[in-house]
């Protein structure tokens, strides 16, 4: 995730020069505001902690944290941002998607710094980040030292303003070299009561994807209709849970060109759940909300790059979903099943400043669990610049920003001091997993740069920049640098080319006896825009393969990913939110459990199903036949239909389903379905009144066709020289059937065969032999008041009579 720090070249866009109108606006009289008066900001007394809050740093370096206190200009709290060390340092809020181009806007905010080696007075501004390096400084104040001052303006933003990304924050001015004198730049401050009164918000534009970006036959990325990074490969049960930090969250392409803003790592407070049990079929179980004011653990901000571990507590199956929260730390919450429900056990975060052994990792996060067969858990986590107290060559080489720690047996809290993991050029994502008593652990490489020595060559063996490394250690605690083994996975452009390139976040995961390997690549970013990306990235998984003495071959990325595991079984209730590929078409949560998982797991309907959009399941094994399809529905229109078409998008209709019903009330609707058995790849493809959503759907539900229940058996064997096919079959349904045999060498049908009797005939071939073939049965009978007939084959072996 080298891109969220990336080190910014801070372009001033000064306000006073370039836009006249704004100097009124700065310090005149607050301008009176046309439009309806709705204030954009989200918990701008900080009296729900700081929920919609998050700090921003100045360079990848800073490292200013926000904290609430209890000396508030109103109400219970404010908030109080310290270990500034970029004038630029201060909360932040996101208001992208609210504020709008040639609107105004009126600000008001209370701001109070107190350090008594400071100057007397202190001029602070409200500033919007635009997004790369714009800044605008909006509105300014000057405080004295111990009173609260008040932020009092209106800014107008200019009608050409790109605002798809406008993150407002409030920070002391800018200049080259704060430290210089640190109580006159970079003191602390306490902020409260903030307002963004004007025109309200305009709708939110769609985020729905319209390409097709998994094509059809292929398993790489994994879904097209939403991002997901980081992936957590965790199997349990019979399926396959990943876990993805939601890139999707901060997605907004525009209306009109369709490209969005580049990602904000800032934004992402929410987990992306899939499952499956083939690895190619995907059911979205939507989004967790780990962090922020509604979080299930409110104390934190962000939810990145999640590790999943489960664990027997005090006689209660559990599983612990941890994140990152931001860079600054890590965090763990609980859940009851691989999909919740989540609680917190925890009141603060896991893995912090206080954190024994970590105190000199610059990033502590990117938790990944790993729990060993003894019961014993452990955590690695960590990343980032080197200390610099080191040689340049050992910081770029040998940066040591890793660690291992112990973690106790109630999962939720760390035992003893944390491990120094030596990988080579690390950069984070460390990721654990046990094969044959052996320990791996992989990691992502960094780019080097200043945070690392400057640039460097690795030594010989060592990963490049962007590649994923790995170590196989005998002890899950001890790795020093001799236990590199190796680049496990070279950078994902290699394979996709250009515009996804960056760094990665891997995981393996062991599932039905195989081992795989989770990575991301801005795939679906690329099918949408082209090569110029905006860093949202996609999951995707292959197949990890080891050599005889144990180490790894090297991953090779495809779009093609890896085998279905097994047959899509349609003849139950699924969610239709299960997809092998799909075109157009969004998922949306909806109150009430899965109908498919459980009423304690999230459900999800597909939505924004316009005429032309699809969605696809991949080998579906309808066996003997199907005989029904029903879909819940909820119609949003008269007019829309349902079509099933087996193979291809546009193969021949084999079933309608017209989806004519109340609108919008949730409603089981059915086709019947004739000659579809075997396996295929299932296409519901969606018709209606153009320009419209035409209806979301739920589930699908097939039903097989009523067989005639029979046992059949052939053989090949000899009489007197000759070859003969003998075929028995037997009724097994509760009442006669009529059954008729047939074999190249002839037929014979038996009427009124009563339940358990058989009807049987010895076919002579009239010759010495006959090769391996097959005999076809036919029984007709009554099932359910239905006339059915069942064809059942059956082979038979080459027999040779002549010696
Ligand atoms: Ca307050
Ligand atoms: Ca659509
Ligand atoms: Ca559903």
């Amino acid at each position: 995730m080298v891109q969220r720090f990336r080190r910014r070249t801070r372009r001033r866009v000064v306000a006073i020069a370039a836009v006249g109108t704004m100097l009124a606006a700065w310090f005149g009289p607050a301008a009176p505001v046309q439009a309806a008066d709705t204030n954009l900001i989200v918990n701008g007394g900080f009296e729900e902690g700081l929920g919609n809050w998050f700090v921003n740093n100045g360079n990848a370096t800073d490292s200013a944290t926000l904290s609430l206190t209890a000396d508030a200009y109103a109400g219970s709290s404010a908030v109080l941002v310290t270990n500034r060390a970029t004038t630029g340092s201060g909360p932040m809020q996101d208001l992208s998607g609210k504020v709008q181009a040639g609107q105004t806007y009126a600000l008001t905010a209370r701001i109070k710094y107190e350090n008594p080696n400071s100057p007397a007075t202190k001029q602070f501004y409200a500033t919007m980040h635009y997004g790369g390096g714009t800044y605008t400084n909006l509105v300014s104040v000057v405080a004295t030292r111990g009173q609260w001052a008040q932020f009092n303006g209106s800014f107008t933003i200019p009608s050409g303003q790109n605002v798809s990304t406008a993150r407002l924050f409030f920070e002391t001015p800018w200049t080259s070299n704060p430290s210089s004198d640190p109580n006159v730049h970079l003191m602390d401050f306490k902020l409260d009561d903030v307002t963004v009164v004007g025109a309200a918000p305009p709708p939110t534009p769609s985020k729905t994807i319209e390409v097709v970006g998994k094509l059809p036959g292929e398993h790489n990325p994994l879904i097209g209709h939403k991002f997901g990074a980081d992936g957590f490969g965790f199997a349990h049960d019979g399926r396959v849970y990943l876990y993805l930090t939601n890139d999707t969250q901060g997605y907004a392409p525009n209306p009109t060109t369709g490209v969005s803003p580049q990602i904000n790592y800032g934004n992402i407070n929410q987990i992306t759940l899939l499952s499956s049990a083939d690895l190619v079929n995907w059911t979205d179980h939507g989004e967790i909300q780990v962090a922020g004011p509604n979080g299930v653990a409110p104390f934190t901000g962000n939810s990145w790059a999640p590790g999943m571990a489960k664990k027997v507590v005090n006689g209660q199956e559990k599983f612990f979903l941890y994140y990152a929260n931001g860079g600054g730390s890590s965090n763990v919450i609980t859940g009851a099943s691989p999909l919740g429900p989540w609680t917190s056990e925890r009141t603060s975060t896991l893995i912090d400043g206080r954190t024994p052994g970590a105190e000199a990792v610059a990033w502590k996060f990117d938790p990944a669990p790993m729990v060993d067969d003894d019961g014993e858990a452990y955590l690695y986590f960590g990343g980032g610049p080197a200390s610099t107290s080191m040689p340049a060559a050992e910081r770029f080489n040998n940066p040591k920003n890793l660690r291992a720690i112990k973690l106790g047996s109630d999962m939720v809290s760390t035992e003893g001091t944390a491990a120094v993991v030596d990988a080579p050029v690390a950069f984070e994502a460390a990721q654990v997993f046990k094969r044959e008593g052996k320990y791996y652990l992989s990691y992502s490489s960094h780019f080097g740069g200043n945070d690392f020595g400057g640039n460097q060559t690795p030594l010989p063996g060592y990963p490049g920049g962007g590649q994923i490394g790995y170590m196989i250690s005998d002890d899950p605690m001890s790795w020093p640098k001799e236990t590199y083994a190796g680049v496990l996975f070279p950078n994902q452009s290699q394979f996709f080319g250009a515009g996804t390139g960056g760094n990665n976040h891997q995981s393996v995961f062991e599932y039905e006896g195989r081992y795989y390997f989770t990575y991301h690549a801005p795939t679906l970013n690329k099918r949408i825009n082209g090569n110029t990306t905006q860093g949202y990235r996609s999951p995707h998984i292959q197949e990890l393969t080891f050599n005889p003495d144990g180490t790894i071959q090297q991953v090779v990325g495809t779009y093609a990913g890896v085998d279905q595991v097994r047959d899509f079984d349609p003849y139950r209730e699924f969610e239709a939110e299960t997809f092998g590929w799909s075109k157009g078409v969004a998922t949306a949560k909806v109150n009430g459990g899965s109908p498919e998982f459980g009423g304690t797991a999230p459900n999800l309907v597909v939505s924004d199903i316009d005429n032309g959009d699809w969605t696809a399941l991949s080998s579906v094994d309808f066996g003997n036949g199907a005989h029904s399809v029903t879909a819940k529905v909820r119609p949003l229109v008269a007019g829309g239909k349902i079509e099933l078409r087996l193979g291809e998008v546009t193969a021949p209709v084999v079933a309608t389903i017209p989806v004519d019903a109340p609108l919008g009330e949730w409603t089981e609707l059915s086709a019947q379905l004739d000659g579809v058995a075997g396996v295929h790849d299932v296409y519901f493809t969606y018709a209606g009144p153009a320009g419209a959503d035409l209806f979301e759907i739920d589930t699908w539900r097939f039903e097989a066709g009523a067989e005639v229940p029979v046992t059949v058996t052939a053989q090949a064997r000899c009489v007197a020289g000759k070859a003969y096919v003998a075929v028995q079959a037997r009724n097994d349904h509760n009442a006669p059937v009529s059954i008729a045999l047939e074999t190249a060498y002839g037929q014979r049908s038996v009427a009124n065969v009563a339940p358990g009797g058989n009807a049987y005939q010895q076919f002579n071939s009239r010759t010495a032999s006959v090769a391996a073939g097959a005999a076809t049965v036919r029984a007709t009978g009554s099932v359910n008041g239905e006339d059915v007939t069942t064809v059942v084959t059956a082979q038979y072996p080459a027999v040779d009579c002549a010696n």
